[in-house]
């Protein structure tokens, strides 16, 4: 395959899907040197039937606000593959979700997915319905009238949603209890669920806890740790608050967090108790960060702008695709960033990650690093199947091991000649590696 030839294909057959092109390409260029090692592949055009996804459904969502008014939002499920399992992969509710954003999420997920050393496939879905804003009891109403035609293509071996931005403890929670009224059926359809009926520990953590785990790791082949080190966070949802949870728990210090507003700097650093206030501010009432400055006014409040231009040593983006540009990247460096954990998808831009790899600083995609929520949700399918449920400390030691060896693996795949990491190719390559296997053995379907 000509990675280029695949990629102009793609965008002349899928155009204005700009995301979608950017996570393809980021996959193609590095793998391309592998594949061309089997020519098996090429013979049954494996990677358009990996690019392009399984199928896709699309439908209209009707809800009835507090107003009395009919609002309409668009749903989507995208199940990119299932070589290797249910295709597996979380709903995202934010105004911006479109067709290609989607896409490149599911195709993402698929890599990921298979990295985690878990049998599940990828796929991806969501709504442009804004969760922002809404009550509660509109809130309810939307995931029931989503999940009322999502029902019908998911299912516990079929295809297993989670959650995403948009989507916590919550909406998991309106969703499942709509999916089992329609089918009447009791099962693990959906992971991200509450504790008392069939969540797993530690799932809430995962996705943070596994980013530090990953970065604690890439920090090790230093002879370096977290401890000590200041560290910008973006974002101030379910994954940053648990990076950040992390993060202090093994001495470093958190010097920020965002939303889509703004950030807050916080030259004391965010302790233990200023992490609780967020932690509240943001999952009980639903605040804004920039509360947060004044509640603790030595902090800033900076309208409008990305944590990226504060100086530290660690880098976490957590809240969205492209929140990290070129630019922002070479400030980083030149402040003295010495590592870059993605716990958001995508959250880099192609020429920021180009600084990083140029600067030959510890640099590691969400795919890799951010790969814990799902794990713990592939964790959660197994408890659900087997009816019981396993010790936080169970959950967390799996956890654990499933980011060290997908960091193992990045560095069997990722190792230049000259000893640098590149954490993008090692993770693409042994992600593809085991999906390509599967679908050669399974035929062409
Ligand atoms: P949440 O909805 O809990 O939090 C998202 C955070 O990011 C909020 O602070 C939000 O601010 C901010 N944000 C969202 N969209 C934008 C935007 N367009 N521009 C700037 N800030 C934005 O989501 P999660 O924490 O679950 O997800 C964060 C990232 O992590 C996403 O990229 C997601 O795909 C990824 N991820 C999530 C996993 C999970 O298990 N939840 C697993 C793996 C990856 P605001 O409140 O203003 O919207
Ligand atoms: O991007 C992701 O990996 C997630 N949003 C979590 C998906 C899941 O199925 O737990």
């Amino acid at each position: 395959m000509e990675a280029k030839k695949v990629l102009e294909d793609l965008k002349r057959r899928f155009p204005g899907e700009p995301e979608y092109h950017q996570a393809v390409e980021e996959v193609l260029s590095t793998i391309e040197e592998e594949y061309n090692k089997h020519p098996e592949f090429e013979k049954v055009n494996l990677i358009e039937r990996l690019c392009i996804p399984d199928r896709i459904y699309q439908f209209r969502v009707t809800w009835m606000d507090d107003n009395g008014n009919i609002q309409t939002n668009m749903g989507y499920r995208i199940q990119h593959n299932n070589a290797i399992g249910p295709y597996k992969g979380g709903i995202r509710f934010h105004r911006s979700v479109n067709l290609g954003i989607l896409k490149f999420l599911a195709f993402e997920q698929t890599f990921k997915n298979s990295l985690t050393t878990l049998p599940m496939g990828g796929g991806k879905g969501g709504s442009d319905f804004s969760p922002r804003g809404k009550s509660n009891a509109e809130v309810m109403r939307f995931c029931q009238a989503f999940m009322l035609e999502l029902t019908r293509h998911i299912g516990p071996d079929v295809d297993v949603p989670a959650g995403d931005i948009g989507v916590g403890g919550r909406e998991v929670g309106f969703m499942f209890g709509m999916y089992k009224k329609l089918t009447r059926e009791y099962s693990g359809v959906l992971t991200g669920k509450g504790l008392e009926f069939g969540g797993s520990l530690i799932r809430p953590e995962a996705t943070g806890y596994g980013t530090v785990y990953f970065l604690r790791a890439m920090l090790k082949t230093k002879g370096d740790s977290i401890e000590g080190k200041k560290v910008l966070i973006s974002g101030a949802g379910n994954v940053a608050q648990y990076a950040a949870e992390k993060v202090l728990q093994l001495g470093g210090t958190v010097m920020t967090m965002s939303d889509s507003d703004g950030y807050i700097y916080d030259p004391d650093g965010i302790d233990r108790a200023k992490l609780d206030y967020i932690m509240e501010l943001k999952n009980v009432y639903r605040g804004r960060i920039r509360e947060y400055a004044e509640q603790y006014p030595n902090a800033k409040y900076v309208e409008g702008a990305k944590p990226w231009g504060e100086k530290a040593d660690i880098a976490l983006p957590c809240a969205t695709q492209n929140e990290l540009n070129e630019e922002q990247a070479k400030t980083l460096v030149a402040n003295g960033c010495i590592a870059v954990a993605e716990g958001a998808n995508m959250p880099s831009t192609p020429g920021a990650i180009r600084v990083f790899q140029e600067a030959k600083i510890l640099y590691s995609p969400g795919k890799a690093s951010n790969a814990g929520g799902v794990s713990v949700s592939g964790l959660e399918m197994s408890q659900n199947s087997e009816r019981l449920s396993w010790s936080a400390e169970e959950v967390d030691a799996k956890l654990l091991w499933i980011m060290e060896n997908i960091h193992e693996n990045c560095v069997k795949y990722g190792t230049e000649p000259d000893g640098y990491v590149n954490y993008v190719k090692g993770a693409n390559v042994a992600g593809f590696m085991k999906v390509a296997k599967a679908m050669m053995a399974q035929g062409i379907v």
